[in-house]
This record gives structure tokens, C-alpha cells and sequence, in this order.
């Protein structure tokens, strides 16, 4: 593998590694102010590489835009400056509910800029999914387009501290509702010299909403610290150098889209570029092949549809401004792993890390040696292990499966749950960070994933809460009840399944299937909306009447049911 000239051995670096080498580069004094909105754009300037082009953007229908580090200094300032004018402050929540539009990412530095808290989601979320979120944060701003507006307005009378929702495309002469307010940045002058809000290592940052097996999503809080690891991770595991042209094809509503979409590559002053459009295998590789492409970070369920479309495919672009390839958010089985050192003449890297963890945990070390399916290695000063389910502790044998857990400290680590302490803390035991996943570590000590320990659904790298699902089937006027399980997929590893009983006269057939389909789709989300539904008499209960999802699962997976001696008789 070639190697850039300044890269240092995982081995060297595990040797003397400290955080305060991302520190010092940084140039950030202990105890002293850190923003990220200033590092990802201002210090960029002030390095001399105001003109450097730090964004390609290209929309869905082809326009093409591009912007340098002092557009998105200025830019960001702009927007600052606007949400300090309509009276909006720091610690607030504001939230960006936009499609992957240039304004998307002046806005989240914007944010940060004023000391807010930004709260990124999907814009594919439906009305249910948006409230739920903001119902939560307290949510005082949305920034979005007009496209999504009739969502909004669909809950935005039940959300109290709601005050702004602020468009960012508002059409000319037509009217915008009470709370509603237009902002159109190439239409707003320029602010050059923004005073930015003097947040500190601990001032919160991003607030980003993850899924569980029960309750409503957590909100996830991290801090302005999170730099340290996003930035040093971003540099050594996505092997970033000043002359990339990195793409990051993630979602800035999931994490991934944030700690390496914007925050990681922009404070090392790369220039990354941006495609806001849907999946297609041929658009992907004309899209590496026009912006020369040399740093790229997926996710496994795109390989496995970039395989599927095949070899031939890729045969017909140049895709040799390829340098390093990167995966996260599900499994990346060996097959994928093989065949993109066959067609792209490189492997792709796996690395496993969480919202919850804010940066890279475990990876495929630039210059280590990959064992296809392996995830690798704790990054330098990461400490990770597998604990023992029962004792939690660290199991002893290479190649026993247990719960892969972390020791807290890194810079990045989520600071809590908004609003749940209670959960928050479930997530430690024995002084061990608890992922919730499984995995057994090689006698190299390379860690291979096995599953995760709850019943949350990760399609296509998205996790579902099966609560949440099972929550909304339960509003559509023809179910009685509901179970929602993971089931196998050849491409999404797992999609949403759901099984229902219905309502007493109610006739189960292939339209109401897709009613309930579309039902899900709207209320929460594409990602969300069950692939399948199976009709059912009776859901298999426990005793005490809990769902047992269990058994529903095994049986899509084609698992032993196991001990159900709990089940209720019939
Ligand atoms: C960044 C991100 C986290 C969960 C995680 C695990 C799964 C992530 C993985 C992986 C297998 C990998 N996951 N990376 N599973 N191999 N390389 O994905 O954050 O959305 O919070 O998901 O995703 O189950 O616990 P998030």
C-alpha cells in the first residue's frame, strides 16, 4: 500500500500517543475559548487559505457551486448574525431540517458561532419524527426550505417554545405564515467581522437524536471539545492531506454527515464536496471521476448496491484519483471488502464508532493490515475491550464474543442524554462505556463485529427504534396491535418488518399493506416504514403481556427460538 511520507505507523503512534497533539496543533490554550464554527472556517483564513476552495457542491438537478473557506467564513458569519438579530442566543436549540443545500452547512458553523446548540435532521423525516425531536430539545428555531414547510406547519402549532421557522427559499410575493421568516443568503449583505460567542472546551455543541429499543429517540450532547478527537481522527484514520478532494456521503442529519461531513475536514482546511442527490451507481462514479475524488468515507450498503451494479460500471469511468477508501455505520462483510480492492485497486477501510461517541473508536489504521470483515483497532488512546455479559468484565480469551465498551475520557464522548440522566447512566458499568454492541477481539487484537445487544434496527446504516415504529402503526385506524422486528436484506443487511393484528372487521389484504406502508412513510420516515407486514391473529406474549419480539425475530432470521417457557398460552 503506498503510504504518504508523513504518515507514523500505528504502532509509533500507540507509543506516545496523547490528545494534546491535536491540541497543540490546533493551537488551543487549555481553559481558554474553542468554537468549532470559528476553527472550520475563520483559522482556516487566517492560515493564508481564505482562497482555497473548501466546498463543491452539485444539487440533484446538476447545478454546480462552489465556495472557498472565506465564503464559508463570511457566510457563516451572515447567518450568525441574522439569528443574533432575531433575538436568538447561545445554549438554544435550532434546528436544520434541509436537504444536503450549501445553506445546510454555513448554517450548523452559523450556529455554533452564536454559542447555540445545532440539532441536525433528516429532512426525509415526517411530521411525527420532526415533533418528536423538537418536542424534546425545546427547539427554539428550524432553518429550512420551503419544499419541507408543510410539515412543519403540520406540528408547529403544538410546539410552545417554537418561535422561528425560518426559510431559506421562500417564494417571492407569496406569504409566509406567523412564526415564519425569510432568509435568503445571497440576497443578505455580508457580514465581515462577526463577534462570535466565546464558548469553551465544555459549552455544548451538536445535539444529535439517536434511537433506542424503548422509549422515544435521545438526544445526544456533545461539546465544542469534540474537535480534538474529530479533527486528529479525520486526519489519521481518513488519512486527510492538504491537497485531498474529500467526499463524505453521509447525511449531515446522522453524525457521520457532521464529525467527517463537516466539522473533522473543514478544521484541517480540506476542500470536500458534496452530492444532493439519491443513490445511482453510475452518477457516484461520474461524480469521482469529475471532482477527482481522493479521500472517500461510505457506508456499507452503498458498496454492496455499487457491487451489485458491477464491475462493468465502474470499468467505464476514471476513477484513478483514488487514493483512500473509508466505511462506517453497519457491517462491512469481507465480500465487499475483497471485491473493492479488485475494482477500485484499493480496500475499503471499516470503522466502527456512535453518535454517542462523537468520533472514530475502532479502525482500519491507515497502513495497518486489513482483515477483511475485521473492524480493526481502538484508535491510539482509545481503550476498548469486550466485557463479559454477566460480569462485566474484560474477557480474557481471544476470539470470545462479549459487550464492546470503551473507557470514558476521549474528547469527543457524548456529555449526556438531553433531559435523561436516567439513561444516560445505563450506558456505564464498572467504569466501562457501554456501546451496546458485540464483538470478539482476535489474538492480534482486532475486533470483529457480531451483532449489536438490543433489538434496534440498522437499515442501510440508519437505526429504527422498533418502539417507535410499533408506536405509529398503533395510530393507523386499522391496527390493534403491533410488533416490529429486524429482517434480513441483501443490500440494507436488515429492513424494517412489522407484524399487526387488526382491528375486530377489518379485512387484511394488499391495499391496506401499502396503506400502512405509506402511513409509516409519512409519519416517520422512509427508513423507518416497515418493507413487510404480516397479518396475525394473536402476537406471541409474555405472562405479563409484553410483546415478545424475540421469537418474531428468530423466526425472520431463521434463528432457535430459545427459552420461551415466559410465553403466554393459548
Ligand atoms: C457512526 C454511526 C451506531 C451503531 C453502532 C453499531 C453500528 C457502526 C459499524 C457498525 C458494524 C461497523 N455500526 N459502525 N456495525 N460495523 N463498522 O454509525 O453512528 O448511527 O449512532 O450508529 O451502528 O451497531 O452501535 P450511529
Amino acid at each position: 500500500m503506498r503510504l504518504l511520507p508523513d504518515i507514523v505507523s500505528y504502532e509509533e503512534r500507540l507509543k506516545s500517543f496523547d490528545w494534546s497533539l491535536a491540541v497543540t496543533e490546533l493551537g488551543y490554550v487549555k481553559e481558554d475559548i474553542i468554537n468549532i464554527g470559528w476553527y472550520c472556517s475563520d483559522r482556516i483564513c487566517l492560515k493564508g487559505n481564505a482562497d482555497k476552495i473548501a466546498l463543491y457542491y452539485e444539487s440533484f438537478g446538476g447545478t454546480e457551486k462552489s465556495f472557498t473557506f472565506n465564503d464559508v467564513r463570511l457566510t457563516s458569519n451572515t447567518i450568525g448574525n441574522f439569528l443574533i438579530n432575531l433575538g436568538l442566543k447561545n445554549e438554544d436549540r435550532i434546528c436544520l431540517f434541509m436537504d444536503r443545500i450549501p445553506e445546510l452547512y454555513f448554517s450548523f458553523l452559523g450556529i455554533l458561532k452564536i454559542g447555540a446548540i445545532v440539532q441536525p435532521l433528516f429532512s426525509a423525516f415526517g411530521d411525527e419524527s420532526l415533533y418528536i425531536r423538537l418536542e424534546n430539545a425545546q427547539t427554539r428555531a428550524i432553518i429550512t426550505q420551503r419544499k419541507h414547510l408543510p410539515k412543519v406547519r403540520k406540528i408547529s402549532h403544538k410546539l410552545p417554545f417554537l418561535e422561528y421557522v425560518i426559510v431559506v427559499d421562500p417564494v417571492k410575493g407569496k406569504s409566509l405564515e406567523k412564526n415564519e421568516v425569510a432568509f435568503i443568503l445571497h440576497e443578505t449583505p455580508s457580514v465581515e467581522d462577526f463577534k462570535i460567542f466565546p464558548t469553551r472546551a465544555e459549552s455544548p455543541s451538536v445535539l444529535h437524536y439517536t434511537s433506542g429499543t424503548t422509549g422515544q429517540p435521545k438526544g445526544v450532547e456533545h461539546v465544542h471539545y469534540s474537535l480534538i478527537s474529530q479533527y486528529l481522527t479525520a486526519k489519521w484514520v481518513l488519512d486527510l492531506h492538504d491537497n485531498d478532494i474529500y467526499w463524505c456521503t453521509a447525511d449531515p442529519g446522522w453524525v457521520t454527515g457532521t464529525s467527517y461531513g463537516i466539522i473533522g475536514p473543514w478544521s484541517l482546511g480540506i476542500t470536500q464536496c458534496v452530492l444532493d442527490a439519491g443513490f445511482s451507481a453510475q452518477a457516484w462514479y461520474k461524480f469521482i471521476e469529475k471532482y477527482k475524488v481522493s479521500v472517500w468515507y461510505t457506508a456499507p450498503t452503498a458498496i454492496r448496491s455499487l457491487m451489485k451494479a458491477g464491475k462493468e460500471v465502474v470499468e467505464s469511468f476514471d476513477l484513478s484519483s483514488l487514493r483512500h477508501l473509508s466505511s462506517v455505520g453497519e457491517p462491512l462483510n469481507s465480500e465487499a471488502v475483497v471485491w473493492s480492492g479488485k475494482v477500485f485497486g484499493k480496500q475499503f477501510h471499516d470503522t466502527f464508532w456512535q453518535t454517542e461517541t462523537g468520533s472514530i473508536m475502532i479502525s482500519n489504521y491507515i497502513g495497518m493490515k486489513i482483515k477483511p470483515g475485521s473492524m480493526g483497532k481502538p484508535f491510539p488512546g482509545i481503550v476498548g475491550v469486550v466485557l463479559d455479559p454477566k460480569t462485566f468484565e474484560p474477557v480474557p480469551e481471544p476470539g470470545k464474543v462479549g459487550l464492546i465498551a470503551f473507557k470514558p475520557g476521549w474528547p469527543a464522548m457524548m456529555r449526556g442524554y438531553w433531559n435523561n440522566h436516567e439513561k444516560y447512566r445505563e450506558k456505564f458499568v464498572n467504569g466501562w462505556y457501554l456501546t451496546g454492541d458485540k464483538a470478539s477481539i482476535d489474538n492480534e487484537g482486532y475486533f470483529w463485529f457480531i451483532g449489536r445487544d438490543d433489538d434496534v434496527i440498522n437499515t442501510a446504516g440508519h437505526l429504527v427504534s422498533p418502539f417507535e415504529v410499533e408506536s405509529a402503526l398503533l395510530e393507523h385506524p386499522a391496527v390493534a396491535e403491533s410488533a416490529v422486528v429486524a429482517k434480513p436484506d441483501e443490500i440494507n443487511m436488515e429492513v424494517v418488518k412489522a407484524f399487526v393484528t387488526l382491528k375486530p372487521g377489518i379485512i387484511p389484504d394488499k391495499e391496506l399493506e401499502l396503506d400502512i406502508m405509506n402511513f409509516i412513510r409519512r409519519k416517520l420516515s422512509p427508513m423507518a416504514m416497515p418493507q413487510e407486514i404480516e397479518y396475525m391473529d394473536k402476537l406471541p406474549k409474555t405472562r405479563s403481556g409484553k410483546i415478545m419480539r424475540r421469537v418474531l425475530r428468530a423466526k425472520e432470521w431463521g434463528e432457535e427460538i430459545g427459552d420461551v417457557s415466559t410465553l403466554e398460552d393459548d
